[in-house]
């Protein structure tokens, strides 16, 4: 796609005709390798379809798609019912026509001979080049015709509203249309972050070392909800940010798989800093597992939210939390509360995902909402949907695939793609990764800035009633 004249709205239109999901990639271009038919063929012979582009000095674009791949081999009419000629601007100005192959003509698709320059139709219907053609003030003069409507239907175009009447152009270029594999990085990330550098895994770490929840509300720390299925990676996650810190892969918290929760306490985790062991100024806070028939309740979470669970209550899925149950926090305070709540879904298991654990994520959505709490969406083991992450992590954000997992995750939960992460957790690993660092501290970076969101909101109300008060 680098270096051509093609922009992303010529590619979209020409993806519209073509179908499919592709990208192109740049292949011939006269200006660059000289306008040659043997050139031509030594670049764009065997590979698949192609599309030809025509820019002409009056700023007419147009040219022709086959889905065949050209050759030199003899000389050749080549079948193709999918090929069509097209426009793309006509004197400056947008023009999108397409004019496809007349069904009984398809055997003439395209005309193959080492000797000639893209050729399309029995009629030769454009015919670019025979042999070579030197440029003259940056002009060349092709030397083939335009014999249009012989095999594909120009809809009453003619020659003049075609090419301008004429086979001169600027630049003529074409792309190989490859199919779009989802695993492929893109040239440009889908989500823009800073580059991925020690030191900004410095930076990062620092940032989060040194951060304090918002000093008028005197509070300590800010606490954190992980709350997920079964298996997503709640407690894994606790323990990535947890080995960041540590400066060593840890399991602090129980992780694995198991046919129920495995985590079954709820747990404040501190993060501890490095050999000082200093704890950091938030909470993760992991819970048991969301499952379909059991696990924890509507009821469970709001008790959390609100800071009525203790520390090390053990979850019991027959019998919800209630205020008899010893260490009841009886009038919570706001250091006791949930500041902002991160669901944990595993990448690889969102398009299986039942419509009643939907149904149960989106309850306690309602729950949330109604307390105005931030809620962001981790979304773990995206190295299991691509392949290519398990050694290159630093792509995540070039990855098309992930891009598509966080926006369906953005829509199934209702939350803006912004909200929903990428992260990896430390699970195979025995030593620690730059790149996971980044990644998760990354996550754990915008997860405290809505942290904050809340409590900004918390003081303007605060704020508001002491006004109201005062009046
Ligand atoms: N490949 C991969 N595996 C992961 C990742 N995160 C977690 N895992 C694995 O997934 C399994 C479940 O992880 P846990 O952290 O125990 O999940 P949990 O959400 O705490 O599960 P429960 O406590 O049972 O509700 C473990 O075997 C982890 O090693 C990840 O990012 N990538
Ligand atoms: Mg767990």
């Amino acid at each position: 796609m680098m270096a051509g004249l093609l922009q992303k709205e010529d590619f979209d239109e020409l993806l519209k005709w073509i179908g499919g999901r592709r990208k192109f990639r740049l292949l011939y271009k006269i200006t660059r390798d000289g306008c040659s038919a043997t050139t031509f063929h030594s670049k764009c012979d065997g590979k698949g379809m192609t599309v030809t582009v025509l820019y002409n000095p009056s700023d007419t674009v147009y040219g022709g798609f086959t889905s065949q791949s050209w050759t030199s081999a003899g000389e050749v009419y080549i079948q193709d019912p999918k090929a069509f000629l097209f426009q793309l601007k006509f004197n400056g100005k947008s023009s999108y026509n397409q004019f496809p192959i007349k069904p009984e003509q398809n055997v003439h698709a395209v005309y193959c001979h080492s000797g000639y320059g893209p050729t399309f139709g029995g009629g030769n219907d454009l015919y670019t080049l025979n042999g070579n053609a030197t440029a003259s003030n940056g002009v060349f003069t092709l030397n083939g015709g335009c014999n249009l409507n012989h095999t594909y239907n120009m809809k009453g175009t003619d020659y003049n509203a075609f090419a301008n009447g004429n086979l001169q152009v600027k630049e003529m270029e074409v792309y190989q249309v490859d199919d779009y594999d989802m695993n492929d990085p893109l040239e440009i990330p889908w989500r823009r972050t800073p580059e991925w550098t020690t030191r900004l895994m410095q930076e990062l770490k620092e940032e989060i070392e040194n951060y304090k929840p918002l000093e008028q509300l005197k509070i300590q720390q800010t606490k954190i909800l992980l709350i997920g299925q079964i298996g997503a990676g709640k407690s894994s996650f606790f323990n990535t940010i947890n080995s960041i810190f540590r400066g060593y892969v840890t399991s602090q918290a129980c992780s694995g798989t198991a046919e129920h929760s495995l985590t079954t306490q709820y747990r404040s985790y501190q993060v501890r800093n490095g050999p000082s062991g200093k704890p950091l100024n938030f909470r993760l806070c992991d819970t048991r597992g969301l499952e379909e028939g059991q696990g924890i309740e509507a009821q469970d979470v709001c008790y959390i939210l609100d800071g009525h669970t203790p520390d090390k209550y053990v979850f019991n899925p027959t019998l919800p939390l209630s205020s008899d149950i010893a260490g009841f926090v009886k009038a919570p305070k706001l250091k006791d509360r949930i500041h902002c709540v991160a669901f944990v879904l595993d990448a690889s298991s969102v398009d299986v995902m039942s419509e009643k654990m939907l149904e149960k994520i989106r309850k306690l959505q309602t729950a949330m909402n109604q307390r105005g709490l931030p809620q962001v969406v981790l979304l773990t083991k995206i190295d299991k949907i691509c392949a290519s992450l398990q050694d290159e992590l630093g792509l995540t954000y070039y990855i098309p695939i992930v891009q598509e997992h966080v926006d369906k995750v953005a829509a199934m939960i209702g939350l803006p793609r912004s909200h929903v992460i990428p992260v990896k957790n430390y699970e195979s690993e025995r030593e620690l990764n730059n790149n996971i660092n980044i990644l998760n501290l990354l996550a754990m970076q915008q997860i405290l800035h809505f942290a904050d969101d809340f409590l900004y909101n918390y003081l303007d109300d605060l704020d508001d009633e002491q006004i109201s008060t005062a009046d």
